[in-house]
């Protein structure tokens, strides 16, 4: 269903037949809502987030490309969730063995005046999906279109922001013992302990050659988040805390306290195009009752 959102801006409603639900705005081809059966909001999405475009809203899954984190002269986290996205007139099939009804195909190419700061030409599409049990599909395939012959080079991210009851009674599990680098400590690499990961401060890890499948549990509310990815080796774990929370502005100072982001990315090997070439990249979301996932 393709309305108006906050500040009139055009945005995309899937529903799904027992009440699930996600919403995506084509600024940026940013999913701000994930709800379950109960209608329970599944992504964090901040009380200040300002809905100005170009800049990201603060909140549900931001699109990074070309880039993950900050590289010479583009800005931080690329291009692609500071734009406009279409809905996508010639999108790809899907593959026959889907069964979801909801879903939206967005496109994004490139301008003439971003060619100025990335001299590439490129199709990003964009599709997001919800499953029959509610999980949300989120697929990217980027090609490279440029006709001087040029390769091209990016990192990428489904940058996403889970609604957490309390921090500190977070288990993440799945990127125990991997090597990370520490984005607080100028990327220094390092290995990670042996258990579950917990949070009790500031945390910006990136963790390396991660399993497909990564479970965040939100111990009060008695439910885990199951990320499962494809070409995406690597996953971000970051969470502000009271300091940078307060000096972020479309951020609540204590909304630190309800979220965590654990970002489905591409990044410590580029990936390179030639001219003709796609990548793929899936993530799928669930969010199930705690008690179903074993060996918590
Ligand atoms: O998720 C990791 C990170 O790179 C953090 O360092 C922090 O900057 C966060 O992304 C948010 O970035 P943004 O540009 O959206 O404020």
């Amino acid at each position: 269903e393709h309305c108006k959102g906050v500040n009139g801006l055009d945005k995309v409603i899937l529903r799904e037949i027992r009440g699930c639900s996600a919403e995506v705005y084509l600024d940026g081809g940013q999913v701000t809502s994930w709800k379950n059966e109960f209608r329970e909001q599944l992504l964090f999405l901040s009380s200040k987030a300002t809905f100005k475009p170009p800049n990201a809203i603060r909140g549900g899954i931001q699109i990074c490309f070309p880039q993950f984190g900050t590289i010479d002269s583009l800005e931080q986290h690329g291009f692609a969730r500071n734009r406009l996205w279409s809905v996508d007139p010639d999108p790809p099939p899907f593959p026959a063995n889907t069964s979801h009804r909801a879903f939206v195909d967005l496109i994004l190419r490139h301008s003439e005046e971003e060619v100025k700061i990335w001299p590439h030409r490129y199709e990003c599409r964009l599709r997001i999906a919800l499953g029959p049990g509610g999980d949300l599909m989120l697929t990217s395939r980027i090609r490279n279109t440029n006709t001087d012959g040029k390769s091209f080079t990016f990192t990428f991210a489904y940058h996403t922001y889970f609604s957490v009851t309390d921090i500190s009674e977070v288990r993440v599990e799945g990127l125990e013992t991997l090597d990370y680098l520490d984005n607080l400590k100028n990327r220094e690499r390092f290995t990670e302990q042996g258990d579950a990961l917990t949070f009790e401060s500031e945390v910006d890890k990136v963790y390396l050659s991660t399993p497909t499948k990564i479970a965040i549990l939100d111990h009060d509310r008695k439910r885990t988040f199951v990320l499962r990815k494809d070409g995406l080796p690597d996953a971000v774990v970051w969470n502000p805390w009271d300091k940078k929370a307060k000096a972020m502005t479309d951020f609540g100072d204590d909304e630190y306290k309800h979220m965590l982001c654990v970002t489905a990315a591409c990044v410590e090997k580029p990936i390179i195009l030639k001219p003709g070439e796609e990548w793929k990249g899936r993530l799928e979301i669930s969010a199930v009752p705690s008690s179903y996932c074993s060996g918590q």
